[in-house]
């Protein structure tokens, strides 16, 4: 009855997408227990590529159930379109189950955020502008509207009005926006019932009888680690637990289910926005991962900032989430460079330190201390087990792997489905 946790153990865009699919051979359910339509996995399957935002990646495994569940903010405008842009690429979506509980983003989160943004100045966390902010605050404030409000007209009318009324005086006199009607955001949620409401069901019955019954659920975190609301770069970070403590709460899965946690994690650093980033890149180096590794936000298309790896951050995701073990990904993208700097530790002020810092004031002020390994120039995208990577690519593998705090199961050497090595 295996519950597994699939984790970034960066600042998100390790390639979740591609573990997600990777195992969708062996899963049941794969779960997304956090975020919403800020998220962005790609997925290359057979040539093709598909961009997931709101919707699990696993909704591409065909033997899987794909569930969003009850932790996560849901755009009902955006899911919709993704499915009918699935299914336009004969992709079956009907099978897609979530939570009663999941809340809804609405369009003034949008504006919230955005404005919010704004307001913040230099401070900005360079958030992906989806709302996914405001509509966790909401929820925690207990203003906001979930899924299931929809089948309920007078409770949705009831709920909007208690959400809008300091909405509107902060959209009115802070922001001078117009303020908002009932009506208009019912009218809004409504116009999604009848296609929604199939899919909803209470998850966590669908979950946990599917473990009792033997099957393999698979959580599929949004974001990263250092996103996380509670452990990571705070403020600048998502507004929910990507965590694989999260992971629990946002599937309603208890953590005594849980037998896995796989930390995806890059062969190198990146991240998008705003916040501190200690081995990041500012030259031509950097640009290099940036092209070779395509990175920019699948979701805005923002260029990712680039880094060196950090092992220091690894061996804390290892301690924050338990990681039973780690995909490595994109080892590829490494390949022609004549040396490879790892970050081992951190000089903050004079002071070295092993482990991350206590304060974010020392790790803003933390600077890299580099030991560098060997690269390689052969193409390792074609190779399969261990044995087909150069010494050096298999050096610097197996240095990772003593420094990160927990063994690597797999390496991604390509962003095919099957451009993988599975380690043991
Ligand atoms: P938000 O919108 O409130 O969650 O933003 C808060 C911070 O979280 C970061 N964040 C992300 N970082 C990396 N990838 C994400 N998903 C997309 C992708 C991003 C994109 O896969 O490429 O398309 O730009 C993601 N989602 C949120 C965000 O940058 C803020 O630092
Ligand atoms: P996610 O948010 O963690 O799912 O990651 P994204 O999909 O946002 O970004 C990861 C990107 O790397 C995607 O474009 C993947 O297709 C790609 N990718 C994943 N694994 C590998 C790999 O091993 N090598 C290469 N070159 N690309 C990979
Ligand atoms: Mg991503």
């Amino acid at each position: 009855m295996p519950a597994i946790a699939i984790v970034g153990a960066q600042w998100g865009d390790e390639g979740k997408g591609k573990a997600t699919d990777l195992l969708g051979g062996i899963v049941d359910y794969v779960v997304k227990p956090n975020g919403g339509n800020n998220a962005g996995h790609t997925v290359v399957v057979g040539g093709e590529k598909f961009e997931l935002k709101l919707l699990p990646a696993g909704i591409l495994s065909p033997n899987a159930t794909p569930v969003i569940g009850n932790g996560v903010v849901v755009n009902l405008e955006a899911l919709f379109q993704e499915i009918d842009g699935l299914q336009a690429r004969g992709q079956d979506c009907s099978h897609l189950k979530i939570s009663a509980n999941a809340h809804l983003v609405a369009p003034y989160h949008q504006t919230m955020d955005k404005v919010t943004e704004r307001f913040l100045g230099k401070r900005a966390i360079g958030t992906t502008g989806r709302g996914i902010g405001p509509a966790y605050m909401d929820k925690v404030a207990r203003l906001g509207i979930r899924v299931q409000d929809i089948f309920d007209e007078s409770i949705l009318r009831q709920k909007i009005d208690g959400a809008l009324r300091q909405k509107n005086e902060l959209l009115v006199k802070l922001y001078n926006r117009r303020s908002i009607t009932v009506d208009e955001i019912a009218e809004y949620f409504l116009g999604y019932a009848d296609r929604l409401r199939p899919m909803v069901v209470d998850t966590t019955i669908l979950l946990n009888d599917a473990l009792d019954a033997g099957k393999v659920v698979l959580m599929e975190g949004g974001q990263a680690t250092y996103l996380d609301v509670d452990h990571g770069t705070y403020p600048f970070v998502t507004s929910s637990n990507p965590t694989a403590g999260g992971a629990s709460v946002g599937a309603g899965i208890g953590p005594t289910r849980f037998t896995r946690t796989i930390g995806i994690v890059k062969a190198y650093t990146t991240r998008v926005g705003a916040g501190p980033f200690p081995t990041e890149l500012f030259d031509d180096m950097g640009e290099r991962l940036r092209t070779v590794g395509g990175e920019f936000g699948v979701n805005t298309g923002r260029p990712r900032r680039t880094g060196w790896y950090d092992a220091v951050m690894a061996r804390y995701a290892t301690r924050i989430n338990g990681f039973t073990d780690y995909f490595l990904t994109k080892l590829d993208v490494l390949t022609g460079l004549e040396q490879i700097p790892v970050c081992v530790a951190y000089d903050v002020d004079g002071v070295r330190h092993d482990e991350m810092p206590m304060t974010q004031t020392e790790f803003h002020h933390a600077k890299p201390i580099f030991e560098h390994f060997p690269g390689w120039t052969e193409d390792i995208s074609g190779a399969r087990s261990l044995d087909d990577l150069p010494t050096n690519a298999r050096d610097y593998v197996l240095a990772l792997e003593k420094m990160s705090g927990t063994r690597i199961s797999a390496i991604g050497v390509g962003p095919g489905r099957d451009q993988v090595i599975q380690v043991r």
